[in-house]
């Protein structure tokens, strides 16, 4: 399923996000940046050591991501030259302003992204699965927060993947999107 949003095109696939085919791979870290479980764990297996050293380097900076924030790092063996780590909000029932704050992971993960003049990205769903944030409302966000960033921006995008581990995922993100067509 693929649409275009001015020259972007806006891809939904159902894959492990370790696979992707893009210049840059966003990761659902927590603040720590440390690794965890999850896509977390998933990139860090397949991306090696040198990923988790660099993330080390940001924390001795900065002391770790907080929520709604992106940083960037190698992919190290991944064939992707980057990953942005971004840190989704743990879901408490919407009275912690999670949405503001998924909103704020994709927009600033475009907007660093775009400092790198990257071309192509493949964003897992971000705090739908560890953090619990309902399904359909985060594709919501997401989907809204990518074209709001593209109409707004001169951007280095050609290609944005929204990747899709779970089939339930899969479905909301064809449906919402074919609901924008
Ligand atoms: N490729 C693509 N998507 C995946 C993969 C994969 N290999 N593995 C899981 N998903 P989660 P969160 C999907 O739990 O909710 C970690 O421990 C999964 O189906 O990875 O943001 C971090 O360190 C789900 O839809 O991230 C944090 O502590 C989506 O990725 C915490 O989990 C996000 O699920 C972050 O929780």
């Amino acid at each position: 399923m693929e649409i275009r949003v001015k020259s972007v095109y806006i891809e939904v696939i159902k894959e492990d996000i370790t696979k992707a085919k893009t210049d840059c791979i966003v990761n659902a870290a927590n603040t720590s940046l440390l690794g965890g479980g999850g896509v977390d764990g998933a990139i860090h297996r397949a991306g090696g050591k040198e990923i988790l050293i660099e993330c080390m380097k940001i924390r001795d900076r900065q002391g770790g991501c907080p929520v709604g924030e992106a940083v960037i790092t190698t992919a190290g063996k991944l064939d992707a030259k980057f990953v942005i780590h971004t840190v989704g909000p743990v879901w408490n029932n919407g009275k912690s302003n999670e949405e503001e704050k998924l909103k704020d992971c994709y927009m600033n993960t475009l907007d660093l992204a775009n400092q790198y003049n990257i071309e192509s990205i493949a964003f897992p769903n971000i705090s739908t699965g560890i953090y619990k944030f309902p399904k359909k409302r985060a594709a919501e966000i997401a989907i809204s927060s990518l074209r709001e960033f593209i109409e707004g921006n001169n951007s280095s995008f050609k290609r944005i993947q929204f990747v899709c581990f779970d089939d339930e995922n899969y479905q909301i993100y064809v449906k919402t999107i074919k609901g924008l067509v």
